[in-house]
């Protein structure tokens, strides 16, 4: 309780101390007071129960104000309906609570009712046969908030520490900033480290819809030059359903020459959240990549022992990083 241990009652040694012996208090007198103090509780309960925070998405505002104490990598996530978004996270929670992705090691989250809410459904088998659909398609409470999942990873080699906030957003999202140029609930990807746009690997093999798809890429990405001022963040696309087949280096290029159209470029990442033959790809190939893509930007440089003017009792030694 932070009080000078020098005047702690039960202080072996302390004068008039309560856990001298009873005889000792029955000779002295001035000791009855202490008495009834002995055996009551230690600590004064607390008024407010206590309770476990809430651990369901964060608003834009929840995020912010973590923003305010450390630094906080933001991926802006889009993409069409049934392109793989949902999935991409609740692989990446799978595998990383599985220890099974490479170079990073989970440090915490402060959303994990929410990983638990998408992963859930990867777990319900049937029979020893796998659900038809590891995730369902994404429904937001607020219509107008994006809700984020925050996971703190560790990195093997350099013992990095990463913050991730991650916007699980229903595919109409996207669908109507392209259609309808819709971007009033965006306003967060101003503060985006990395967009991902995530690409239903299926559509581009598929004659038929592989250029529709490989359009509305430029035009979502004219969409984001005029909404971020031409500000755009690192690009990633991502490419869903590697275990249906490796994206064509042809496909690949007709992607990257429609962003060079607007003056973009991106990291191409295919990925396999889930896979339907894990002999040839194993569930969550590639996410190890799209984390590694997503935070390769220079770190913010960091003072090794900042200076500070010496204040009366601040445990400046014990208290340096443990806020990091
Ligand atoms: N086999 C396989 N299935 C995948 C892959 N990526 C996504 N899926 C499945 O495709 C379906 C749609 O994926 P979601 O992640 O829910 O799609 P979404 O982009 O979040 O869709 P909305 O929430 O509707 O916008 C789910 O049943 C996933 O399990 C993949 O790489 N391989
Ligand atoms: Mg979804």
């Amino acid at each position: 309780m932070e009080r000078d241990p020098a005047t702690c009652e039960h202080r072996v040694g302390n004068a008039g101390s309560a856990t001298a012996s009873g005889s000792i208090s029955e000779a002295d007198p001035s000791n009855q007071t202490a008495l009834p103090a002995i055996g009551a509780p230690v600590l004064v309960s607390p008024t407010s129960t206590s309770s476990f925070p809430s651990s369901r998405t964060f608003g834009p505002d929840a995020i912010t104000k973590m923003m305010a104490s450390r630094y906080v990598t933001v991926i802006g996530i889009l993409g069409d309906p049934e392109s793989g978004k949902t999935a991409c996270l609740a692989s990446l929670y799978l595998m990383i609570s599985n220890a099974e992705l490479a170079r990073w090691k989970f440090a915490d989250s402060k959303t994990l009712m929410a990983f638990e809410d998408i992963a859930r459904g990867a777990r319900e088998w049937n029979a020893g046969n796998p659900p038809e659909q590891m995730t369902v398609h994404t429904e937001l409470s607020d219509e107008r908030r994006p809700g984020f999942l925050h996971m703190r990873l560790v990195h093997d080699l350099d013992g990095r520490r990463v913050d991730l906030a991650l916007p699980d957003l229903p595919g109409e999202w996207t669908t109507e900033l392209v259609g309808t140029s819709r971007a009033d609930r965006f306003e967060f990807l101003k503060a985006a480290d990395v967009i991902w746009v995530v690409l239903d690997g299926r559509a581009l093999e598929n004659k038929e819809r592989r250029q529709g798809v490989i359009s509305r890429v430029g035009q979502l990405a004219g969409r984001l030059g005029t909404m971020l001022a031409g500000k755009v963040p690192k690009l990633v696309l991502v490419i869903t359903h590697r275990d249906s087949g490796k994206p064509s280096v042809a496909i690949t290029a007709r992607l990257e020459a429609e962003l060079a159209k607007r003056g973009l470029t991106a990291t191409v990442v295919p990925v396999a959240p889930f896979s339907i033959d894990d002999e040839q790809i194993k569930a969550g190939f590639g996410i190890d990549e799209l984390i590694e893509a997503s935070t390769t930007g220079a770190p913010p440089p960091v003072e090794f022992w900042p200076r500070s003017d010496p204040m009366e009792g601040a445990r400046s030694y014990i208290g340096y990083r443990r806020d990091r």
